[in-house]
Formats: C-alpha cells, sequence, structure tokens
C-alpha cells in the first residue's frame, strides 16, 4: 500500500518491502476450509470492503514489527544470513499484498465509505516492487532484490590490496580542492565498478517486476509507479515536464557558470562539449554541487559560511578533551586511540542530530523518543558492511520505534541530510494515529519535502544561532553567497531527480533494452545535466545507473525532483503563517509555533486523502508550481545572467 510503499521504499535498502507481511492467520477469510486461497471475487463476495480493510489494516499492524526488523539487519549486518531473513520476510509480504490487491480490485468502489474507498485505491495502486503470482517467481524476486542491496552496501573500489568504501571514495571526490583531476577519475570509476556484477540480477528484476505489474492490471512497473499520484498516469509525466521546463533556464545558468569556472581552473579539461566532466562536481553522481565551493563562491570573505570548518572544529575539541580525560595521548594504546576516535565521532553525530531535533521541537513538534536513540545507527561500525545510504525507519504502526540510519561524518552536507532525515521521522510520528493504510506521505514527494523545507529555513541567521557561523554579514555580496550555497544542493539536483526515472521507466516499458542500458543512461545525463563522462565512451560492459543507491535499492526516484518543488511551496506557505516579510530567501520560521502547527497538521494526514486536498490546506492551491523556486532564486539568476554574459551556454548534444 501507498503508506508503506513510501514507508519501505525510503526505509528498507532493498526497496523490497511494499509492506509487512506475515504468514496467514488461521481464520483469514480469504482462504478455503481446504487451506487454498479462495478465488478474489469469492472472497469479495464473502467480506464486506470495510472488514476487508479492516484486516488488511490488522494484518500490516501485526507483520510490520517482523519486516522491518528483518530489513534492519539485512541493511545494517550484510552477511548472507541477513539477506536470507530478509527476503524470506519479503516474501511471505508480497504473497499477502498479492492477495489483496487481488482482493481489492473485486470491490466496486461506487457506494462505498470515502475511506474505504481510498484504502481500495492505494491497495490497488501503491507497489514499488510488483511481485509476480508464481511463488517461485516471487522468491527469485525477493532474492535478487537483497542481494542487489547487498552489493551495493559493501561495495568497494579495490587497488590491490588498498579497498575504500563509498565514504573514502565520497571524501576523495569531495575534496575539489586537495585531490587531483586525476585522482579524482580514478575514484569516481572505481566506485562505478562495484555495479558491474549487478547488471543482470537488474535485467531479471526488470522481467520479474514487469510480469507482477502485468498481473495487477498495469502495463508495466513504470506504470505502476505512475499510478500513485491521485491524476491518471499517463497526465503525470507530462506535469513533471511542466515543472522542469519553469526551472531548467536556471538550472543552464548555473550549469554555464560552473562550467565556465571548471574551464578556467582544469583549462580544456574542465568540459566536455560545454558539458560538466562527472567526476569534477564533488559528487559521485553530480547531484549536488556543494563541494564545488572552493571554486564557485561569489565573493571570496564575505560572511564566512564555513560550517564545515565549525564542525570539524567541534568534534576536535570533544577529541581533545577525551583525551585529556584519559590521561593524555602518550599513555593511550593504539587500541584506545581507536576507541575514542569512535567516541568523539559518535559525539559528534549526536550533537548535530539533537541540533536537527531541536528545529522540530522548537516548532512545538514532540522531543524523539528515548528509544530513537538507542537504536538508531548513527555512525558507520567498523566490524561490518553496512548500507549507509541514509534513511529513516517506522519499525512499527504505533510510532513507538523511529530509527534512523547514517555514517555521520561532520559535514555540512551531513547535516542538513540530517534534517531531512528527520523529516521523515517526524512524519512518521505525526500521522501515526492514521489506520495503517493511511500512514504514508501525501504523495512520496511530500515525504521527501518535509525536511528539506526546514533545511530551507537554515539561514545564515539560523547558522548563526546554533553556534555554527559568525554573526552573518549583511550585503548583497553576502546574499549572492548565501544564494550560491543554497543553489548548488537545490537547482544542481533537479535535473538530476527527472533522470533516473526517466531511465527507469524507459527500461520498464522496454524502450531502453538491456544492450543500451549505459548508453541511454549517459544520453539522459547529457540532455537534463549536461554532465558527460571523462575519456572514452563508456560502453555496455559498465552499468553506471547501478552505482546509484536508488537503483539496485528500487526507490522511485521523481519523488525527489518533486519534492525540490514542493518544498519551496510549504516554506513560503510557513514563512507566511509565521508573519514573515521581506524576500523569500530571507525567511527563517525558526522556533514559531504558527509555522510549526499549520505544517505538523498536513503531515497529520497522512496518505488519507488525495493530496491536491492536503497541499489546499496547507499552501491554499491544488497544484505543485515552481514559481517560489524561481522568486527564492530570483537574486541569483539575475547575478549568473549577468556573470554569463558574452558566453555561450548550452551544450553538446543540443538539448531538446
Ligand atoms: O536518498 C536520499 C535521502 C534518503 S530518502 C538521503 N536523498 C536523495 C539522494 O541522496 O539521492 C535525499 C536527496 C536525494
Ligand atoms: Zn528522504
Amino acid at each position: 500500500m501507498k503508506s508503506h510503499r513510501a514507508l519501505l521504499a525510503l526505509a528498507i535498502s532493498a526497496g523490497l518491502l511494499a509492506l509487512a507481511g506475515c504468514s496467514k492467520s488461521d481464520d483469514d477469510t480469504a482462504q478455503t476450509a481446504a487451506g487454498k486461497t479462495a478465488a478474489p471475487a469469492d472472497a469479495a463476495k464473502s467480506e464486506s470492503a470495510d472488514a476487508f480493510v479492516g484486516r488488511v489494516n490488522t494484518t500490516i499492524e501485526e507483520m510490520t514489527p517482523e519486516l522491518t526488523s528483518a530489513a534492519w539487519l539485512g541493511a545494517t549486518y550484510i552477511n548472507p544470513d541477513s539477506q536470507r531473513v530478509e527476503s524470506a520476510a519479503n516474501e511471505r509480504w508480497l504473497t499477502k499484498n498479492n492477495e489483496f490487491i487481488a482482493q481489492a480490485k473485486a470491490y466496486d468502489t461506487q457506494g462505498l465509505d470515502a475511506a474505504t474507498a481510498r484504502a481500495l485505491h492505494l491497495l490497488k495502486t501503491s507497489s514499488s516492487m510488483p511481485a509476480p503470482r508464481d511463488p517461485a517467481k516471487l522468491k527469485e524476486l525477493t532474492e535478487i532484490a537483497s542481494r542487489m542491496g547487498a552489493t551495493y552496501g559493501s561495495g568497494k573500489w579495490c587497488v590491490g590490496e588498498d579497498c575504500k568504501d563509498i565514504g573514502q571514495v565520497s571524501q576523495i571526490l569531495a575534496d575539489t580542492d586537495g585531490s587531483s583531476y586525476d585522482e579524482m577519475r580514478a575514484a569516481w570509476e572505481g566506485w562505478h565498478s562495484i555495479a558491474v556484477p549487478m547488471r543482470k540480477d537488474y535485467q531479471r528484476f526488470v522481467e520479474l517486476t514487469n510480469e507482477g505489474a502485468v498481473e495487477m492490471g498495469f502495463e508495466n512497473t513504470g506504470d505502476v509507479w505512475r499510478a500513485g499520484y491521485d491524476m491518471p498516469a499517463a497526465d503525470f509525466q507530462a506535469e513533471a515536464d511542466r515543472l522542469w521546463g519553469q526551472v531548467q533556464p536556471l538550472y543552464e545558468q548555473l550549469q554555464c557558470y560552473t562550467r565556465g569556472k571548471l574551464e578556467e581552473k582544469y583549462g580544456e579539461q574542465g568540459s566536455i562539449n560545454g558539458m560538466i566532466p562527472a567526476h569534477l562536481t564533488g559528487n559521485l553522481w553530480q547531484q549536488d554541487w556543494g563541494n564545488l565551493w572552493p571554486l564557485l563562491q561569489p565573493y571570496d570573505g564575505v560572511g564566512s559560511l564555513d560550517v564545515n570548518g565549525a564542525l570539524e572544529k567541534q568534534r576536535q575539541d570533544i577529541l581533545s578533551d577525551l583525551v585529556a580525560k584519559a590521561g593524555g595521548m602518550r599513555n593511550l594504546t593504539a587500541a584506545k586511540q581507536v576507541e575514542i576516535e569512535r567516541q568523539a565521532d559518535l559525539e559528534i553525530a549526536t550533537r548535530m542530530t539533537k541540533l536537527a531535533e531541536g528545529f522540530y521541537t522548537g516548532l512545538g513538534m514532540p522531543a524523539l523518543p528515548e528509544s530513537f536513540y538507542e537504536h538508531s545507527m548513527l555512525i558507520q561500525p567498523r566490524d561490518r558492511d553496512v548500507v549507509c545510504h541514509a534513511s529513516a525507519w517506522p519499525m512499527n504502526t504505533d510510532g513507538t520505534d523511529v530509527r534512523m540510519k547514517m555514517c555521520i561524518k561532520p559535514t555540512e552536507e551531513e547535516l542538513t541530510t540530517i534534517y531531512h532525515e528527520l523529516g521523515h521521522i517526524y512524519y512518521y510520528l505525526a500521522y501515526k494515529d492514521q489506520a495503517p493504510v493511511f500512514q504514508g506521505g501525501a504523495h512520496d514527494g511530500f515525504h521527501e519535502a518535509i525536511g528539506d523545507t526546514i533545511v530551507l529555513s537554515m539561514t545564515p541567521e539560523y547558522l548563526a544561532s546554533i553556534g555554527l557561523v559568525d554573526q552573518p554579514a549583511v550585503s548583497e555580496e553576502a546574499v549572492i553567497n548565501n544564494q550560491m550555497r543554497m543553489a548548488l544542493a537545490k537547482v544542481a539536483f533537479m535535473p538530476f531527480g527527472l533522470l533516473i526515472d526517466r531511465w527507469r521507466w524507459g527500461v520498464f516499458d522496454g524502450s531502453i533494452t538491456p544492450d543500451n542500458y549505459n548508453q541511454a543512461w549517459w544520453e539522459l545525463k547529457a540532455k537534463y545535466q549536461g554532465v558527460a563522462p571523462a575519456g572514452e565512451t563508456r560502453g555496455e560492459d559498465f552499468f553506471d545507473p547501478g552505482a546509484k543507491y536508488h537503483v539496485p535499492g528500487n526507490t522511485p526516484y521523481t519523488r525527489y525532483f518533486l519534492s525540490h518543488v514542493l518544498q519551496f511551496q510549504f516554506y513560503k506557505s510557513l514563512c507566511d503563517a509565521s508573519g514573515h516579510e521581506g524576500p523569500l530567501y530571507t525567511c527563517n520560521f525558526a522556533d514559531n509555533p504558527e509555522a510549526g502547527q499549520r505544517y505538523w497538521a498536513m503531515m497529520q494526514r497522512g496518505s488519507s486523502q488525495p493530496w491536491q486536498q492536503t497541499l489546499k490546506e496547507l499552501t491554499g492551491g491544488e497544484q505543485m508550481d515552481a514559481s517560489a523556486v524561481l522568486e527564492y532564486f530570483q537574486p541569483l539568476q539575475t547575478w549568473l545572467t549577468e556573470q554569463n554574459q558574452g558566453k555561450t551556454c548550452g551544450w553538446e548534444p543540443a538539448k531538446s
């Protein structure tokens, strides 16, 4: 169901679990006396729609803890045993869910109570991993999903005996000042090698989920994904295109400016036919360009926004204290030193998480339950492989066990990711009293936008109030600097947010075939992002999409694009609610109870009504609309246009 589809896609590494699953209970009315599943139509005749939805809710409630625990183990202890437990739990759930979907389809929704009709609708349209009915194929699917998740999570780039995990590879790329062109290129290529073994699995995954989708009455898996937006699936793609059209001119200015700076720094190697070389943006996927700050900062030294420096210093101070308490460095064994380093890592990670929690409680939302800090994984364990990709988990349906899984490092990017993850966590807490079928985002883009809206409120004033930057400078230059900081995270992301599912929709509908998986990927990267790989074309020996978590993890991605539009709409409404006056980009609604109440009321709705209604309650409008993005970035857009004057912007191949 939608609720849990959102839940699990966010939370569960392999995106296996559309829902918690448990074995059939004895009094399951969908079963015949002989223990065989009754035909869905017969089951629907002998059980009212209300009773059916009630049974679905109870089943979700009962199955969720076991399913989420299995998935948590699969993501935090990667080994063959946890994979077996994870895929078996998924298998049980998906079998149950298929039964539910078949029965849901057998009801005539005319004349039903509105909540029952909505629950049936969500059941029929909310499966990110449609599973075939054939038990052997269903089992194969869950095993592939677990294996791909584990392959990604344990992925390493090895040169001889020297192996680097995703965190270490990312650090080489992130150091855009210190790492050389060749070092970054080797790191980028090294990470992409981890995806090669996934290619076959992914191909089979597509076949199996497509079969499940057809059995559910859809054309293919992409068609199921697009059905989850309370509008005809066919309209949804056009809607996403419309929103992209609104922000595309702003992105093109940013791309042009960035490319120019890379050319200044790297000469001819700084661009490829007007495109940005994939290994030079400070990020493995070119989705966040924040690490290019040293190169792109518009006005050097105007209002220091060195959050990375501040966090690193805090960690050093914590470490020095711990070392002093233990009697000084010279008295420590090597093992004790490692232990103390880890203690410092955990302490700064916890401190960063509490800063984020403070924003939410400052809005009047509840403190996180103690169990959050007890059960979450905040730093990377040393003794095993884990999926480091950040995620937030509702372990059950009553909100008493929510967790975050991250490998936190003391950087600004990670700090904002914590605010993002707590957005998911607070959404779970806000809608915990809804029936389990409605425990989801209004749509999946809402779920992604909750925390990011808060991130927009992390203005220099806010950062100063939590001690991470000095008192901010007030000047036009400072405005542009801060706008650039935000644009490198938000604007740079938008085409990336769109293209991943353009690729997957094509794979699922057969217009992209296994013999052009990689070629199609790089065509889309070129078309939307204006990004290209250095050197020879990356042919079909590679499987570059698999080097991004959400592909092996099977998490639909258009949600993030939508979130990057919605979060500006939410932000504007909350700023209005808080009585903010002045330009949108200056608004910080921290500690404002009116904004908090408005937000919480919206979040409490979960997926109990069409998202358009929920959006209207918060913003007054029923449409997603990127004009708030443009309003926010208006000063930067003007500035970029001036900077780019006289340059030839755009890139080959021509954009359509
Ligand atoms: O995957 C995430 C979150 C978990 S929902 C860390 N994000 C996308 C990504 O990292 O690719 C947040 C922004 C986009
Ligand atoms: Zn998220």
